[in-house]
């Protein structure tokens, strides 16, 4: 990353102190979102968010102390952007995991001030000849962030191709909680959901979720918002959501959390994972032409 790149990016989508591009960890171009409400920061890798902060509180997204900020690599914590499939490929393993883009270098397409002081980022990432060894689809793919008081992401897929095409997505988002003994996630009760930790079995959800062992579940036919509450931090996240069908519930505890080399051993305790999702029965089908918003608002209550 160069110093004129960094200059140009500032030059035509910087926004005084409220929008800074600069060099972050691992040499990613970074977006600093600051104003009167809140900050956030966006990694041009993977069209990432890595954080968010509103102010006067705790940062309501994890990000983890041993993630890697390498090429290639996706970046562990906040909110990774899964597409165009949902965990492993359908049919060949060999292909990354969650998709490609997160791992990918996105471009910046708008940015803006908005009247109530709140700030707008959009990146953009578009078909490429790598992304056709991958995918055989012709795609624009864009990550639309407003940070106020409140983040409201919109990851919206556009099939720029001449035939139709199936995608599946996610914003994997990463809470920062005071202890994973200390939380409740309400939103969900009463939906079926498969227990990827219990060899994929369908079962119904009884009362709020709590979090004891490793966690993998994929709750179906729900549009609820969910909402985090956190004895030790004495607070409510809120997750609302649009376009999406599905939610995922994960936190990797003590083996899984020992195996990832992107995740430090005790951090288990520290986050969850409540993700908005397109996948299994919800994969979405796109014609030629149209498009689809998968929507994620984050915020406190
Ligand atoms: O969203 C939950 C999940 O699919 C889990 O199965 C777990 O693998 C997690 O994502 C993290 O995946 P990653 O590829 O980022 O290590």
């Amino acid at each position: 990353m160069s110093n004129s790149e960094l200059e140009k990016l500032n030059k035509k989508y910087g926004i005084g102190d409220q929008l800074i591009f600069s060099e972050g960890p691992g040499g990613f171009i970074v977006a600093e979102m600051r104003n009167p409400h809140a900050e956030a920061t966006v990694a041009l890798h993977g069209g990432h968010i890595m954080s968010f902060r509103p102010r006067d509180h705790e940062p309501v997204l994890w990000l983890s102390s041993n993630s890697h900020f390498k090429t290639g690599k996706a970046i562990r914590g906040g909110i990774p952007v899964c597409w165009p499939w949902f965990a492993d490929h359908p049919t060949d393993q060999d292909k990354p995991a969650h998709g490609f883009v997160r791992a990918a270098v996105w471009s910046v397409s708008e940015s803006e001030k908005l009247e109530d002081e709140s700030t707008r980022l959009k990146l953009l990432i578009a078909d490429s000849e790598e992304t056709i060894k991958l995918w055989p689809h012709r795609f624009r793919l864009e990550m639309d962030c407003t940070l106020s008081d409140v983040l409201r992401v919109k990851l919206i897929s556009t099939n720029t191709d001449n035939k139709p095409f199936m995608c599946a997505g996610a914003l994997h988002s990463y809470f920062n909680i005071s202890s994973i003994s200390n939380i409740l996630i309400k939103g969900l009760e009463g939906c079926r959901y498969i227990d990827k930790v219990d060899q994929g079995r369908r079962k119904i959800q009884d009362g709020a979720i709590s979090v004891k062992s490793e966690t993998d579940r994929i709750y179906l036919d729900t549009k609820a918002d969910c909402i985090i509450e956190d004895s030790g931090m004495q607070r409510r996240i809120f997750i609302s959501k649009n376009g999406s069908r599905t939610t995922v519930v994960w936190n990797p505890w003590i083996d899984k959390a020992g195996e990832m080399q992107d995740f430090g051993d005790g951090e288990y305790k520290g986050m969850v994972c409540v993700e908005t999702v397109n996948a299994d029965t919800d994969v979405i089908s796109l014609a030629p032409g149209n498009t689809h918003t998968l929507e994620s608002t984050i915020g406190l209550i």
